[in-house]
């Protein structure tokens, strides 16, 4: 009987050393602005092979361009169908390009949670920008880019399950988390 149980114990414990690392490693989930299964207007894709990474998402500038942030002018948006494979709190991050203090924002909004927006100040010029946190299940979930004001771009978003990563570049497309 006892040479039964030491093999037994051994398996369990092997077992749940693979599942310590399997939820120990580090998601990243890229996902290019081409993506998306579904966009509507005012929200626009725009070719841009000088990135090196295909294109961005862009709301065009309105003339004249807002000069206070009144809300937007339609509700312009590209939505992307991702697959989560871990359950865990992901940070988004969205390479973004904005015009100005008036052209620097986009509402997101995860599923059917209620919209939150992403903001800086660093203007005409790519760059990444801290997103909101979000708790995720495994499974596919809905990212909608909304329009929030005229002149905002986004190139990529990224959502990974680490609070030390932070990006600085283009990141490389994981395709096996887009579902199209
Ligand atoms: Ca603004
Ligand atoms: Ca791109």
């Amino acid at each position: 009987m006892r040479r039964f149980i030491v093999p037994a114990v051994a398996v369990t414990f092997l077992m749940l050393l693979m599942a310590g690392s399997a939820s120990a490693a580090v998601v990243k989930i890229v996902v290019e602005a081409g993506d998306y299964f579904a966009i509507s207007p005012s929200m626009v894709k725009v070719t841009a092979p000088y990135l090196g990474n295909n294109d961005y998402i862009h709301i065009p500038l309105r003339r004249p361009h807002a000069t206070t942030e009144t809300g937007p002018a339609d509700t312009g948006n590209a939505r992307y169908k991702i697959n989560v494979p871990v359950a865990g709190t992901y940070r988004m991050w969205l390479r973004t390009w904005w015009y100005d203090a008036c052209g620097n924002s986009f509402f997101i909004i995860v599923d059917d949670k209620p919209s939150v927006y992403v903001e800086d100040a660093t203007y005409q010029s790519w760059h990444w920008v801290k997103g909101p946190s979000l708790t995720l299940t495994a499974g596919t979930h809905t990212i909608r880019i909304q329009n929030r004001e005229d002149g905002a771009r986004m190139d990529q978003f990224m959502l990974i399950n680490s609070t030390q990563y932070v990006p600085t570049r283009i990141e490389t497309r994981t395709s096996q988390y887009i579902v199209k």
